[in-house]
């Protein structure tokens, strides 16, 4: 039973007054987006009490997803869409002279997170809830989310993110909920009567969290789940001395040091930063949660521990939540009073661990001294946790100190460092890569050692994006005739749209199919105008790469190419190519030199090359700014050609190839991460495999790699690089992009863009030949569109049932929605 559109708008304005005290007459787009959401968050609330109830009642075994960041975006129209009250909610609106449209553009993202595995996170909690899998999301209530980028004069200007500024109408506090957190100070060494000891942590220093729950919509409305994000603040009863003292301003100098744990998300995608700070945002989270868990088994179990692993089962989103192994430990040992081997044996059935990346700069390690200082207990029984494994080291390879170093927790060297990587490794009974080429450089080349020795734990579970978001919410042009053609339950098993596949050949099909992707080019089109003041030509192939600016990713090659084109344009005005519109979205990490000087030269090639003359309308380069979950939404339906150019073996997965090809665009691309299983659902014909392949990458490096053997055999990379140099791009300004031919000629190319340079350059004009013969193209977009199935994250969490969490689902009982 659905709520009528008179119902709804009444709900609307019942909010309108009574949530918000305002009127018809009064009220602005915020005002009507605060109470279509307080409508929503009526359905919201009923479905998070009965879930909870149910399973409560159930006692259910619950997966807790342990990450530092989760990339959410916009909520409205996603827990419209999931109640099925998209089409109410837009009507009721409407007879109220208000758009829906307009409403939804002033939610701000919730951007707590900085890319693929922050937006991986909030996908799977999304298949979660749709698949009515107990779960919860555990992380941090970042004040600042990631940073909102502006540019001026071409280069990139972090701002900061204010999300929760004006309120955020789906968060609910629960004080009742809140926790402590001990951080620095010693540890006591006790003796007892009987001889035993034990270790007393005397904390320096204790912070609350309070915990802020998202509620999280399954498609259907039937389970709502919660990601439930922790808050810093200052202890009640911290410092009360200082304060009864008449140290009132002291005391409130330690209130701003403990809200300062939870105040910004750090920016680095794919870096350790290796600042104190950041270590206490992952331990202040992981404790928390932890505590929270533990707190919710009691209310069940009272004290028998016996059936901790049975019910709860923890993934640690890369290492950053890894700290909650040794935290678990502590617990169960100094406080539970359990003995070490009873408590290893319940952590090591509750944690397993995803790892994200193989880029050595991302793998985390922690200097001891650092642990020492802030959790100066954690850090002993981490030196426990490595003395005990290394003796089962020594019993799998007798004697052999280099296998010992290898695999140590405890990286020795002028400074010791632990690493997190191991610690996770050792600490969990299963450890998964996110796609099938990385799990197995995970198995060859990470941890070789690891595998040899325990041969079932390491894994893969191929990453997955809602469809619900990413092809129902965002593209419902496509949706709508996707709805006609294999029915309308794709959303809830991707498979189904393999039924468009025999039509891919069908005229009248494909005409639809591209006339939809059509007026979404327009869409973009006017976005593109609207924010940057290009004029685009929407008959132009969209070429869109979308992702953090990383050199492994390689927009440098990208824009290399580019240039290529351009010069070619130059020398040869009758140069035979399809227009084309190059468009980017990028954020750099603040500290992150080379990369924001590739977003400074792209914004600088787009300049000349945009009001060129010469070119017209054949070549235009746009860098859209502030990527962020919302952009993208309007962006991927938008796309002809996705742009997936890593360097083989450097990007774990990817997930933007998944989303950009299930809207029909059409891959470019190297057998990296994902993109092999891309082209083996769509076929060979179906996509644009070029350069390296990892065998190829490794040889190479093995015969020692020199980029200038490519500078001087190829006249148009050394022409393209020697136009850097110049002032060309940036009018008296000469040497102004001169860092990106340094990185690629002197600083030795480290990801091989100049060895895949004429390879992508080759596959291009492949491209550009594609999407002429229109036919041909239509076909081979409709085929990436039926056969990117596997692609749903239902399927991964489907692997992640059976391969990890043995996780039943559990049926909460349909509301009425109203
Ligand atoms: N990824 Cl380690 C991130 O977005 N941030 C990180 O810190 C690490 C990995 C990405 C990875 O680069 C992509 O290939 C994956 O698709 C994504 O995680 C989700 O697994």
């Amino acid at each position: 039973m659905k709520i009528s559109k008179g119902d709804f708008k009444a709900a609307i304005i019942r909010h309108l007054h009574s949530t918000l005290g305002t009127d018809e007459n009064k009220a602005n787009n915020h005002a009507w987006w605060k109470a279509t959401c307080a409508a929503i968050q009526e359905n919201v609330l009923e479905g998070l009490r009965r879930t909870q109830k149910t399973h409560y009642m159930n006692d259910t075994r619950a997966v807790h997803y342990f990450s530092a960041e989760f990339l959410m975006g916009r909520l409205l129209s996603n827990n419209m869409q999931n109640f099925g009250l998209y089409d109410v909610a837009h009507g009721a609106l409407k007879e109220l002279g208000v758009e829906l449209a307009d409403v939804l553009e002033e939610e701000p993202d919730m951007a707590l997170g900085n890319g693929g595995l922050g937006r991986l996170a909030a996908c799977f909690i999304d298949s979660l809830a749709t698949m009515e899998l107990p779960a919860i999301g555990y992380g941090i209530h970042y004040e600042h989310g990631l940073f909102r980028q502006e540019i001026k004069s071409g280069a990139q200007i972090e701002r900061p993110d204010s999300w929760r500024d004006y309120g955020n109408p789906w968060e609910i506090c629960r004080p009742e909920s809140i926790q402590e957190v001990s951080l620095f100070g010693y540890v006591e060494t006790k003796y007892g009567d009987n001889g035993g000891i034990k270790k007393e942590w005397h904390p320096g220093s204790i912070v609350k969290g309070v915990p802020w729950d998202i509620p999280v919509v399954g498609y259907g409305g039937k389970t709502v789940n919660v990601l439930r994000l922790w808050q810093s603040e200052a202890s009640d009863y911290f410092n009360w001395d200082v304060f009864n003292a008449g140290g009132y301003v002291d005391a409130q100098r330690e209130n701003i040091q403990a809200e300062t744990i939870s105040k910004v998300l750090y920016p680095n995608d794919e870096t350790e930063a290796g600042k104190e700070l950041r270590l206490i945002q992952q331990y202040f989270f992981c404790s928390c949660s932890l505590k929270d868990i533990i707190r919710r088994y009691k209310r069940a179990h009272g004290d028998d521990w016996s059936r901790f692993k049975e019910q709860v089962v923890i993934q640690l989103n890369d290492t950053h939540p890894a700290i909650a192994i040794p935290e678990l430990m502590r617990i169960l040992v100094d406080r539970a009073e359990l003995d070490w081997d009873t408590a290893w044996d319940i952590s090591t059935h509750v944690f397993a661990y995803t790892n994200h990346t193989l880029l050595p700069e991302a793998l985390e390690k922690w200097p001891a001294r650092m642990l020492e200082k802030i959790l100066p207990r954690h850090l002993e029984i981490i030196y426990e946790i490595n003395h005990r494994f290394m003796n089962e080291v020594d019993k799998k390879w007798p004697g052999d100190n280099s296998k010992k170093a290898k695999l140590s927790i405890i990286e020795e060297g002028p400074e010791k460092m632990v690493r997190m990587g191991h610690l996770s490794v050792i600490g969990s009974f299963k450890v998964n890569g996110v796609a099938e080429l990385h799990s197995r450089l995970v198995k060859e080349n990470l941890f070789p050692d690891f595998d040899a020795l325990w041969p079932d734990k390491l894994t893969n579970v191929t990453n997955g994006i809602t469809p619900r978001r990413w092809l129902k919410a965002c593209n419902p042009l496509l949706s709508e005739l996707v709805d006609k053609k294999v029915g309308e339950d794709w959303p809830l098993n991707l498979k189904k749209l393999e039924g468009l596949a025999k039509h891919a050949t069908n005229k009248t099909f494909q005409k639809s199919f591209m006339s939809v992707k059509q007026k979404n080019k327009q869409l973009l089109a006017d976005e593109i105008y609207a924010s940057t003041g290009i004029q685009v030509d929407t008959n132009a192939i969209f070429d869109i790469q979308i992702k953090r600016l990383h050199e492994y990713k390689r927009q440098h090659l990208n824009l290399l190419h580019i240039m290529a084109l351009y010069r070619r344009i130059l020398e040869n005005p009758d140069y035979d190519m399809h227009p084309r519109v190059f468009i980017f979205g990028a954020k750099a990490a603040p500290g992150y030199k080379l990369a924001k000087d590739i977003i400074f030269a792209i914004n600088k090639v787009a300049d000349k090359v945009n009001n060129d003359p010469r070119v017209g309308n054949k070549l235009k380069v746009v860098f859209l700014p502030n990527y962020r979950v919302s952009l993208a939404e309007k962006m991927i339906p938008a796309c002809d050609v996705s742009e997936q150019i890593s360097t083989a073996g450097k990007e774990a997965s990817g997930t933007g190839n998944m989303k950009l090809a299930l809207n029909g665009a059409v891959t470019i691309g190297t057998l990296d991460g994902a993109n092999v299983e891309i082209a083996e659902e769509v076929g060979e014909d179906n996509i644009f495999i070029f350069g390296m392949t990892v065998e190829d990458v490794n040889a190479l490096k093995a015969s020692g790699y020199n980029p200038k053997d490519y500078y001087y055999k190829d006249a148009e990379i050394k022409a393209i690089l020697d136009w850097l140099e110049t002032d060309y791009f940036t009018p008296g300004k000469p040497g102004a992009l001169v860092s990106i031919k340094q990185s690629l000629l002197d600083l030795g190319d480290p990801f091989f863009v100049l060895a895949d340079f004429r390879a992508y350059s080759d596959a291009q004009i492949e491209v550009d030949k594609a999407y002429r013969d229109k036919a041909r193209w239509a076909e081979m977009v409709i085929i990436n569109t039926a056969m990117m199935g596997k692609f749903t994250s239902d399927r991964s969490i489907q692997d992640y049932v059976d391969r990890v969490w043995r996780l039943d689902s559990c049926a909460v009982e349909q509301q009425k929605i109203r």
